[in-house]
């Protein structure tokens, strides 16, 4: 790449050897059960994150989906965080799909508090949609790849419990949540029921998260992965590449949050940008220009002029996510193109 991308750790291309192993990938019909290559990458995938059994989804918008069909039946509620994923950015599928309606519960950068999430929490009525589940979004994507922490992790699966809630934790990112908080994955994933996470972020894979959960939940969801079309057939060709990701791919993630540290540390002494670097906890760096007089597309757009991409958060937020095509160097030349940004504005 000639430019530093960093619209997204989805724009990471496959490594080499995962292009190999996708070569030599045994296969089979899995809508059948029979892809060996799908089999060992649900196996691998359901004990890193200490649950029963797993299942290859072709995108992590599909495992939360099915997810949600899974805990609940049409008409039920489920409680999210305001900003998460489920509800922004997955086209309303909990609603025009799995039939749920929404009751948000704004969090603090993404991080929900127990307390708020017991006061939303409604008492049986006959007006009301029964609650059937609890969303959580660890690392949270527009908090800033911010991270729940364990104990607020194991408060908020209380307050669940109490209320006789499903717990779904949408980990699309629970790698870097895993690094930040210094804890294996399953240490995050116990506190949930059901656990989503990607191998087509900072892993690498071209293609394929993974839903997790007990052996029940599981085969309830692979009637509903099936039902919205995801029942692939050699999908192995793609699993193989999920293998070497899981295998090989995540103990890289330090390098990103290095990254973005400086990066953060480095636009913080940017006159005219403003960060707040106390959500700079994992891969995600987010910032904001209303200083400039630009307005979000417009920094876009001269950003990309000097070769850096980012994506914006309007009016004035802009996200850069740092992947293992950007290197300390690729920070400092990102910074570089900042400042020229920011300089013609005459900051
Ligand atoms: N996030 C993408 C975009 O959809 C915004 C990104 O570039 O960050 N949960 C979380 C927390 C996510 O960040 C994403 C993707 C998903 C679910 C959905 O995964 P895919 O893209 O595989 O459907």
């Amino acid at each position: 790449m000639d430019f530093i991308e960093m619209r997204s750790d989805t724009l990471t291309l496959p490594t080499d050897e995962m292009r190999e192993a996708m070569r030599r990938a045994e296969v089979g019909d899995d809508v059948y059960g029979e892809d060996p290559t799908v089999r060992r990458l649900e196996e691998l995938a359901a004990v890193k994150v200490g649950k029963e059994a797993a299942m290859f989804v072709p995108s992590g918008t599909m495992g939360n989906l099915v997810a949600v069909m899974t805990h609940c039946r049409r008409g039920d509620e489920i409680l999210l965080e305001s900003e998460c994923h489920i509800y922004y950015y997955e086209v309303g599928g909990l609603s025009a799909v799995a039939g749920v309606v929404p009751r948000l519960v704004p969090g603090t950068d993404g991080v929900l508090d127990p307390t708020d999430v017991e006061a939303a929490i409604r008492e049986e009525n006959i007006h009301y949609a029964p609650a059937a589940c609890l969303a959580i979004e660890n690392t949270h994507n527009r908090g800033g790849g911010t991270v729940t922490p364990i104990r607020t992790m194991a408060a908020l699966r209380r307050v669940a419990d109490e209320h006789g809630l499903g717990v779904h934790l949408d980990g699309a990112r629970i790698f870097n949540a895993s690094l930040a908080l210094g804890v294996e994955a399953s240490e995050i994933a116990k506190h949930a029921d059901s656990v989503m996470f990607c191998l087509s972020k900072g892993l690498s894979a071209p293609v394929g998260s993974i839903l997790a959960g007990s052996a029940d939940f599981i085969k309830a969801a692979r009637k509903n992965r099936k039902m919205v079309g995801g029942g692939m057939r050699q999908a192995g060709v793609l699993a193989a590449a999920g293998v070497v990701a899981m295998e090989k791919m995540v103990d890289r993630l330090v390098d990103d949050h290095a990254n973005a540290r400086s990066l953060a540390a480095g636009l913080a002494q940017i006159p005219g940008i403003a960060i707040d670097l106390s959500t700079v906890q994992t891969n995600i760096v987010m910032f904001d220009v209303s200083a400039l007089g630009m307005s979000a597309s417009q920094f876009a757009s001269e950003l990309a002029q000097e070769g850096v991409r980012v994506t914006t958060r309007p009016p004035y937020g802009i996200r850069a996510v740092l992947n293992r095509h950007v290197d300390s160097d690729g920070v400092r030349r990102a910074l570089a193109a900042v400042n020229d940004v920011c300089s013609r504005r005459g900051r």
